[in-house]
């Protein structure tokens, strides 16, 4: 049996994609969830379908008073949270830093750094206090290299593995655990939200070539997740075959 049954796993971004992946492999594995989103019905629809304990909260991450007053008020049942899976995030375009969109560099900045650090401040006290807990940050392969376009995003991603170093520095002297897992191209809605909802843009991104799904991802978090309380997984890239670096993908057709 997995040693995940009955632990508490926060997951951000659980609405779609990865994280609504990472929220079905750990309810396989009998773990009871928090799942975080904005898109409330989403979260409820995911929730339904999962057959074990659910707490919804339903949230922007950007709102620092929203995520504090949140995490102060959940019930006493769903306090002890073992496991924290930063997940949620997002890209907006592909244009040059010169002609950028400072709206989206801000929504890019105030999600997938602000709103990691923002929810990561206020349940890591708890884990540092019950001397138990894993962080598990979701990063990327724009986290280790900066391909033409990605300029803000992988900058907010290089954030990441910068944060997801200091972390394990900082709890080095707990038993808490502090991993990263970076993919590379993964089929979900982040290429929609990239291009601001151009489907056929979007579509084009996966073609001519099979790219990794989010359970491909979802599968090495929970992987992480049930290593002996002495194993501590750092980083984990996981490509699609055809993808060697964020640039060159080999694509038939
Ligand atoms: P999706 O767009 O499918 O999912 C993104 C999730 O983030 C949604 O659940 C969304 O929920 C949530 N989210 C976005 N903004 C906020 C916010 N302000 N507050 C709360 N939740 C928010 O994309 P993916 O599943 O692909 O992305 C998940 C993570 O994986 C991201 O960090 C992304 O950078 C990373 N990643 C993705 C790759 C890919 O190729 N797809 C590759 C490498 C990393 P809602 O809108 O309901 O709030
Ligand atoms: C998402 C994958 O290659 O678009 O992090 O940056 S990529």
């Amino acid at each position: 049996m997995s040693d995940l049954k009955d632990r508490i796993v926060l997951i951000t971004g659980a609405s779609s994609g990865i994280g609504a992946a990472c929220a079905r492999k750990f309810a396989e594995c009998g773990a009871r969830l928090i799942l975080v989103a904005r898109r409330k019905e989403r979260l409820e629809q995911l929730a339904a379908d999962l057959g074990v304990e659910v707490h919804l909260l339903s949230l922007d991450l950007r709102d620092r008073t929203a995520v504090e007053d949140s995490l102060a008020s959940l019930p006493e049942a769903w306090r002890a949270i073992d496991i924290l899976v930063n997940n949620a995030g997002l890209s907006r375009g592909l244009d040059k830093l010169h002609e950028g969109d400072i709206d989206g560099w801000e929504e890019m900045i105030d999600t997938n750094i602000k709103g990691l650090l923002y929810i990561s401040r206020a349940v890591i006290p708890q884990m540092v206090n019950r001397g138990r807990g894993h962080i598990i940050n979701i990063g990327s392969i724009a986290g280790h290299e900066v391909y033409p376009g990605g300029n803000i995003y992988c900058a907010t991603k290089h954030a990441v593995d910068a944060l997801t170093k200091g972390m394990r520095i900082d709890l080095v002297d707990t038993p808490l655990r502090v991993s990263t897992v970076d993919p590379g191209l993964v089929e979900t809605e982040f290429s929609q939200v990239r291009f601001n909802g151009d489907k056929k843009r979007a579509e084009s991104v996966y073609k001519g070539y099979q790219p990794l799904t989010g359970d491909d991802v979802a599968e090495a978090v929970v992987w992480i997740a049930d290593r002996p309380p002495h194993v501590q997984i750092a980083e984990v890239i996981i490509l699609p075959t055809a993808q060697a670096s964020a640039m060159v993908v080999h694509k038939e057709g």
